[in-house]
C-alpha cells in the first residue's frame, strides 16, 4: 500500500508541473505586444506622428488598442494593407497618399471586402469612430495572428466602412493615416 501511495503522489506532482508550465506559456503568449507608430499621410508624403496602435495576441485573435489625435470626427475605415510602406504613389496620373501600402491583406485572394467577421479580405478590421478628441478604442479581429500583421501596414481612411464592395472598399475613399507594424 505504501508503494501505491508514493506512485500516485508522483503522478499528481507530474500533472501539477505540466499545468504550471502550460500556465506560464499562456501568460507569456497573451502578453506579447507590438506597438505601431501611426503618422498622417498625404499625397505629398508621410507627415507627423498622430499616435499609436498597440497590437496584442489574445487567445482568440488580435486586439488593437487605438490611440490617435488629429483624426476628423466620424467613422473611418481601418484595414491591414499588404505592404509595410506608407509612401505615396501615383494612381491614374495623380499623386496618392500611402499608395505603396498596396491593397487590403488578402492571402486567400478572395478579392472581397466583407468586414472583420466574414470570409473576405483577412485584413478587414472594424471601422474606427473618432470624436472631437480623436480615437481611443480597442477593437478585435478574431481571424488574425501576429504573423499576419508582422511587417505590413495599418491604414486609416477618410471615409467610413460598410463592409461591402459597394462602394469600393466599403466607401473608405482616401488614406489619411498609416503605420508599419514592426516585424515580430
Ligand atoms: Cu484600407
Amino acid at each position: 500500500m505504501k508503494h501505491l501511495t508514493v506512485s500516485v503522489g508522483k503522478q499528481v506532482l507530474a500533472l501539477l508541473t505540466v499545468t504550471t508550465l502550460t500556465g506560464l506559456w499562456a501568460t507569456s503568449a497573451t502578453a506579447k505586444e507590438l506597438t505601431v507608430d501611426i503618422n498622417s499621410v498625404t499625397a505629398a508624403g508621410i507627415g507627423d506622428k498622430i499616435g499609436t496602435i498597440v497590437i496584442e495576441q489574445k487567445q482568440k485573435g488580435l486586439s488593437f488598442k487605438v490611440d490617435l489625435t488629429g483624426i476628423p470626427a466620424g467613422e473611418h475605415g481601418f484595414h491591414l494593407h499588404d505592404k509595410g510602406d506608407c509612401s505615396p504613389g501615383t494612381k491614374d496620373g495623380k499623386p496618392t497618399a500611402a499608395l505603396a501600402a498596396g491593397g487590403h491583406y488578402d492571402p486567400a485572394a478572395t478579392k472581397t471586402h466583407a468586414g472583420p467577421m466574414r470570409e473576405g479580405h483577412k485584413g478587414d478590421l472594424p471601422f474606427l469612430t473618432a470624436t472631437d478628441k480623436g480615437v481611443n478604442v480597442v477593437v478585435t479581429a478574431p481571424h488574425l495572428t501576429l504573423a499576419d500583421v508582422s511587417g505590413r501596414a495599418l491604414l486609416i481612411h477618410a471615409g467610413g466602412d460598410n463592409y461591402t464592395d459597394h462602394p469600393e472598399n466599403g466607401g473608405g475613399m482616401g488614406r489619411i493615416a498609416c503605420g508599419v507594424v514592426p516585424k515580430e
